[in-house]
């Protein structure tokens, strides 16, 4: 059976036993190996959770079985306690182009309402670890959303993002109207959305909607460095970190002002608060134990 190495870490899933052998990977629960998707533990201390989408010849276009077996890897390093962060990128020429248009061409009203059609992207946006998105070329409609679900968007100089749905004679529908706006405000959200214009990478740091851009060959590296930085933190205090700037999305000021100091008095309940802030006055490195 066939095993592909790139470095230390696996490219191809082979079998069960080689698995077991293997602490990167985890099949879904079908039993099946990824088919859609690379996924291995990168960073020095292979603590941080690598997805790599990969449909090539599609464009990594998110077809139902991508987007599954995307899910299963996020419960796997949602459940590694090795796995602090998580980099979600494509290829140099796409992150994903969008939703797969050939398996939806002929879906009806009714198969989409009653099946909750794709309901099940929604895992990209709830697990608890933070999760960093590495976008070289096309991020476009569910492309750009997928990236949006993410925590943090690390952009390659040749990103273009956009939300083309309305030339397809439909909308954004997995959080593209909804987050894009939040990200860079009405006038450029309803100039992307009504259009169907891209934005490039530049455009996408100026307007909010990624934090860094990289050039090409260096954004999956830096994204993993990104993702080795939080990894160093608490697990279990980064949750809370990630759980109180995600209420500002939902919540009113005071809502979500509640919401912080509720997290941060917690913060005083664990070990880690108590060893981050002995290790400061002690002037050493912090230990984190994730307690
Ligand atoms: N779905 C299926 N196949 C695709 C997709 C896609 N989204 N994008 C590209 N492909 C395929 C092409 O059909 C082509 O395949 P083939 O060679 O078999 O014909 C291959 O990828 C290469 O594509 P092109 O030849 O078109 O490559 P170009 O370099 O000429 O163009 C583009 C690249 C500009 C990215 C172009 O492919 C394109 O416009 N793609 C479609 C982009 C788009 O409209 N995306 C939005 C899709 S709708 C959506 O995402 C809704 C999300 C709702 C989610 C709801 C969740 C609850």
């Amino acid at each position: 059976m066939a095993v592909f190495l790139k470095g230390a870490s696996l490219l191809l899933v082979p079998s069960r036993r080689a698995l077991a052998a293997l602490p990167a990977v985890r099949l879904c629960s079908s039993g099946d190996q990824y088919k859609y998707i690379v996924v291995e533990k990168r960073g020095e201390k292979n603590n941080v959770g690598f997805i790599q989408l990969n449909r090539p010849k599609a464009l990594n276009a998110l077809c139902d079985g991508l987007m599954v077996e995307v899910g299963c890897a996020l419960d796997a390093f949602e459940a590694d306690g090795d796995v602090g962060a998580i980099v979600i990128t494509g290829s140099d020429r796409a992150f994903a182009a969008g939703a797969d248009i050939k398996e939806m061409q002929n879906r009806t009203f009714q198969e989409c309402y009653s099946g909750n059609f794709l309901s099940h992207w929604n895992r990209v946006s709830t697990v608890k670890k933070p999760v960093i998105a590495a976008v070289n070329g096309f991020a476009l409609g569910g492309g750009c959303e997928l990236a949006m679900m993410c925590d943090i968007i690390y952009a390659g100089e040749k990103a273009q993002f956009g939300q083309p749905e309305i030339l397809l004679g439909t909308i954004p529908g997995a959080g593209g109207t909804q987050r894009l706006t939040r990200a860079v405000g009405k006038s450029l959200a309803m100039e992307m959305v009504l259009t169907g214009d891209r934005i490039d990478a530049q455009q996408a740091k100026q307007s909010g909607l990624a934090s860094k851009v990289y050039p090409v060959d260096q954004l999956v590296s830096e994204a993993v460095k990104c993702g080795e930085k939080i990894a160093a933190n608490s697990k279990l205090i980064s949750a809370m970190a990630k759980e109180a700037v995600n209420g500002a999305f939902e919540l009113s000021l005071a809502e979500g002002n509640r919401l912080e100091k509720r997290l941060f008095h917690s913060t005083f309940a664990t070990e880690d608060r108590k060893e981050g802030m002995t290790a400061f006055v002690e002037k050493r490195k912090a230990s984190f134990k994730d307690q």
